[in-house]
């Protein structure tokens, strides 16, 4: 495509599904700070159960684009889940304006052959730096093709990828993921808001947090995870694993408070909060003085530390989140790749659970081709080992392309590379049931499998264990009572975030009422 010269500076960016996208924001405020005038739009939010974009979406977003002269729009792409979405929105922009499409983002940056068939330019890897040396070249009408990270097909269909730009090694030059709260739209439930703080809080997802990322990088290789494959993708640019200085952070959440008091929560999207102790102690000792208000993060069985969880939690933090995804070691190590040992994971529940104002959540993955049911009596096993309090976020696994477990279904003929691109390109509702839970086809060889998830999910429940331990040595016999008690704590815990999300009405609370009746009466029976 010919680009003509342009001395516009205006420069879209799109995220989807994610409201508070830190690699948009992070390259919105590197591109602001060198003279551009980024304009972001956060396209639908992300919730469990997404809903897909309208027409009337698409409408609003064609004349965001209308009214302005971007030098060129950028679609952020964080996994393949969203991919149906994100054509809708790259047709509408190709079909009508004569405008550089730049793609983005982890997805692109692990399938770019596959991606840069639908953009104009891919930029591969960390964004801040290459977008602001393609926005220079785009501006000045220069030639871009020789830029690193840059990848893209030639008039004669073949198909270049650049050499990519060594690893940004100290973060702390990229600046805060802060947002602007000026050039910023939300396009949701058919409407779009143009951002300041006050249309943040119309915007339906929370507000009154802040997220943000201390590092890059994750030391683990989970197989159906993209961490490992992303560690590849930069082999030889540099250190992998890096964090920004304890200053750093605290200056940016100090700022973000300053821009929004309503603040109440920090969220820290690291995959992995970092460990090093020095880092840890300086942290929770600035954290403590400057910023005071709870902070969540996410852990790893074997990087929990006492000592450097009790500064954390002097310091505020309030909840953690901790994968250990089965209890069978076998699905573990040889399924997952992954390496902590039933003992440690009991032994990590016990620190966790002797700090009383820390709520902890575990992570599992369960209901896949490769698990039996033995398997998942091991890991309703190990929850009743596990020591309250906890909850569980439980996951049916998904298959992203490119990650190791891909292949191990192809090797072990659970699935052909046809049948598995046929699930990467399944609709955007069947992704996200994925994520929810199992397949709708799991449990039709074995509706075993269905009792024992449920009791996997009762075992979260301290003050159900008597009864769930009863109707678990009966599984089968008693798998509809099984069912039914799991519906009822399921529907109830919805009426009670709905309680919290606002729905303290006499109709939401004669509701709730009812299912803690419902709930009681069976609980005795
Ligand atoms: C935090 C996080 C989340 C958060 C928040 C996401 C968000 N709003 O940003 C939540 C919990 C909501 C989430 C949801 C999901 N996530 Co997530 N998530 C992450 C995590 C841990 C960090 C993301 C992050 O903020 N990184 C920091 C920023 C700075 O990095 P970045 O986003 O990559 O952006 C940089 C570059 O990619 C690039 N870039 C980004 N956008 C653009 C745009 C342009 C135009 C350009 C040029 C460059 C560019 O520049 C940025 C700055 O350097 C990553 C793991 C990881 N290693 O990144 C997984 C990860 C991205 N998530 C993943 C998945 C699968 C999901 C879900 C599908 C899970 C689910 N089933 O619900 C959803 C999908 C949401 C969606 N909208 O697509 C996968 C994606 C893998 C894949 N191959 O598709 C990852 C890699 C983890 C994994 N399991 O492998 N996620
Ligand atoms: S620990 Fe988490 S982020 Fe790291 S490889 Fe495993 S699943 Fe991925």
């Amino acid at each position: 495509m010919e680009m003509p010269l342009n001395i516009n500076n205006k420069i879209l960016l799109i995220a989807f599904y994610c409201e508070k996208s830190i690699g948009v924001k992070n390259i919105s405020n590197y591109l602001l700070k060198n003279g551009f005038d980024p304009v972001i739009c956060f396209i639908k939010t992300s919730p469990t159960n997404p809903t897909s974009i309208t027409e009337k979406e698409i409408d609003l977003v064609f004349n965001l684009i209308y009214r302005n002269n971007f030098l060129f729009v950028g679609l952020s792409i964080l996994s393949s889940y969203t991919l149906s979405e994100v054509h809708k929105i790259n047709d509408m922009i190709k079909k009508n304006f004569n405008i550089p499409i730049v793609w983005g983002g982890i997805y692109p940056t692990l399938c770019p052959e596959e991606c840069a068939k639908y953009c104009d330019i891919l930029v591969r890897g960390e964004g801040e730096i290459a977008m602001l040396k393609l926005s220079e070249t785009l501006q000045k009408g220069e030639d871009w093709k020789n830029l690193q990270n840059i990848c893209y097909y030639d008039e004669n269909g073949h198909y270049i990828e650049n050499d990519l730009a060594p690893l940004i090694q100290d973060l702390d030059i990229i600046g805060y993921s802060s947002i602007p709260y000026k050039n910023i739209f939300f396009v949701e439930g058919n409407e779009i808001f143009n951002g300041n703080v006050e249309s943040y809080k119309l915007f339906p997802r929370e507000w009154d947090s802040y997220e943000l990322c201390i590092g890059r990088g994750c030391p683990f290789s989970c197989s159906y995870c993209s961490s490992s494959k992303l560690r590849n993708v930069y082999k030889g640019k540099g250190k992998y694993i890096r964090h920004r200085s304890v200053n750093s952070v605290i200056s940016e959440i100090k700022e973000a408070i300053q821009k929004n008091p309503d603040i109440k929560e920090v969220r820290f999207w690291d995959e992995v909060f970092p460990v090093r102790k020095d880092w840890v102690q300086d942290f929770s000792r600035q954290y403590k003085k400057e910023i005071g208000i709870r902070f969540v993060i996410w852990g790893h069985p074997l990087l929990i530390k006492k000592e450097e969880l009790g500064m954390l939690v002097d310091a505020g933090l309030r909840r953690i989140t901790i994968g250990f995804q089965s209890g069978s070691p076998r699905i573990r190590n040889n399924v997952f790749n992954r390496f902590e040992t039933n003992e440690q994971i009991i032994e990590i529940s016990r620190i966790l659970s002797s700090y009383p104002l820390l709520e902890v959540y575990y992570d599992l993955i369960i209901c896949h081709p490769l698990e039996n049911v033995d398997e998942l009596k091991e890991t309703f096993d190990l929850c009743l080992k596990l020591a309250p309090p906890f909850g569980l976020q439980i996951h049916g696994l998904s298959f992203l392309p490119k990650t190791d477990i891909v292949n191990t279904m192809i090797e072990q003929g659970v699935y052909s590379k046809t049948e598995l691109e046929n699930i990467f390109n399944s609709s955007f509702e069947e992704n996200y049931k994925q994520w929810n839970g199992p397949r709708s086809d799991y449990y039709a060889d074995n509706p075993e499998k269905k009792v024992w998830a449920d009791l996997i999910f009762l075992s979260q429940f301290y003050v159900l264990r008597k009864k769930v331990l009863n109707l678990a040595k009966n599984a089968i016999n008693n798998a509809g009572k099984i069912d039914k008690l799991k519906n009822i704590i399921n529907s109830l815990s919805l009426e009670y975030q709905n309680f919290l999300k606002g729905g303290r009405n006499v109709k939401g609370i004669k509701l709730f009422i009812i299912k803690l009746k419902l709930f009681i009466l069976f609980y005795f029976k």
